[in-house]
């Protein structure tokens, strides 16, 4: 088992029974969420196996905990809060989006219809929030929990406006890289930060120390999402979602970037398939290759690296313990090194 798995391993048992306890209302709406995260079949029947998702925000919420010294058994609440959070954007962002496919399963409102897929996202929602709360109960000071709640529901805010930025883009041509980073600051980079920011408040009473974390889980959540993006259109069956990023019309880093910088017959080609209602394979196959041909692919590589890179040196001056800041680091890595 390669090391950053094997130190991640460490909390993934615990946020899993914590995510367990949460998740165990009784009601067909449970039945959904449990669905959701691959605990039940279509029919509400207890599946065997593990959760599908990688567990990267409560895992690094955990870990930041521990590395400003504090005890990560007492961040467990916040952390399922963040993953429960993370789903809830999931299950609405399949219903936008109309992706049939997530984590190799057909997605809610696939299964359920829109209605039911909504309403259960917001379930979702709501449970992360009383997920939090279960931070009382592990003995962290009133206000502390407070200003976790605080911070979780302004993350909230980011996604929905980075989101609109996403859904806004669809119909554009004119986006630029900088319009791009704009969205996924929101979007992505801004639940990183919170998973980063949680775990060290709940660490740590260190003020610069929790602001680098924040910056950092930041950097590493542009990298992150960056990533996502070439796997979007290059990253084949290992992602688990049947339709691809192009067939979407997706505004990813790839395209963005070769809406830059095509000139003539390609811009040509780029512009027609955008304005097609509905791409087919053939037609997205042509506009990879270009994509090729551009060096989207090296280019979003790059700045995703670039990110990683800064996400890195930010971690590396910042008040966290040598041990702690190399441990971090190792894992961090699995955000640009990963293949779903
Ligand atoms: C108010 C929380 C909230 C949301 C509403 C729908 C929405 C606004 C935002 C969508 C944000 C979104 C889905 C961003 C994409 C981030 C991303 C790349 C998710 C995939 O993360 P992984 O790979 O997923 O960590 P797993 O399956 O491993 O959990």
């Amino acid at each position: 088992m390669p090391l950053t798995t094997l130190v991640f391993s460490k909390y993934q048992s615990d946020i899993v029974r914590e995510l367990e306890e949460v998740l165990s209302g009784g009601s067909p709406l449970f039945e959904m969420l449990r669905y959701h995260v691959g605990w039940a079949d279509e029919e509400g029947k207890t599946v065997a196996g593990g959760y599908p998702g990688k567990l990267l925000r409560p895992s690094f919420c955990l870990m930041c905990c521990e590395a400003v010294g504090g005890d990560w058994r007492q961040a467990l609440p916040a952390a399922a809060s963040v993953e429960l959070l993370h789903n809830f954007s999931l299950i609405h962002d399949d219903v936008e989006d109309c992706s049939a496919h997530r984590r190799h399963r057909r997605t809610l409102w696939n299964v359920w219809g829109e209605a039911l897929a909504i309403n259960a996202g917001d379930a979702m929602h709501t449970l992360a929030e009383i997920a939090m709360l279960g931070l009382t109960s592990r003995n962290v000071p009133p206000e502390r929990v407070i200003e976790a709640l605080r911070i979780s529901n302004q993350t909230c805010l980011r996604l929905c406006e980075g989101q609109h930025l996403d859904l806004s883009y669809e119909k554009r041509l004119d986006i630029t890289v900088e319009d791009y980073l704009n969205m996924i600051r929101g979007k992505t980079a801004a639940l990183f930060e919170c998973s980063f920011g949680l775990g060290a408040l709940l660490g740590t009473e260190n003020q610069a120390v929790i602001e680098d974390l924040r910056r950092c889980g930041h950097l590493l959540g542009l990298a992150f999402q960056i990533k996502d993006d070439v796997l979007g259109i290059w990253g084949g069956e290992a992602i688990g979602k049947s339709d691809n990023d192009l067939l979407k019309k997706k505004k990813t880093l790839p395209v963005v970037y070769a809406l830059e910088k095509a000139a003539g017959p390609d811009r040509t080609l780029l512009l027609d398939y955008y304005a097609k209602q509905t791409p087919d394979d053939d037609d997205a196959g042509a506009i990879r290759s270009l994509l090729r041909r551009l060096d989207a692919a090296e280019y979003s590589e790059k700045l995703g690296k670039d990110y990683y890179a800064r996400a890195l040196r930010e971690l590396e001056e910042s008040g966290v313990v040598r041990d702690a800041r190399e441990s971090l680091a190792k894992v961090a890595s699995l955000v640009i090194e990963r293949d779903s």
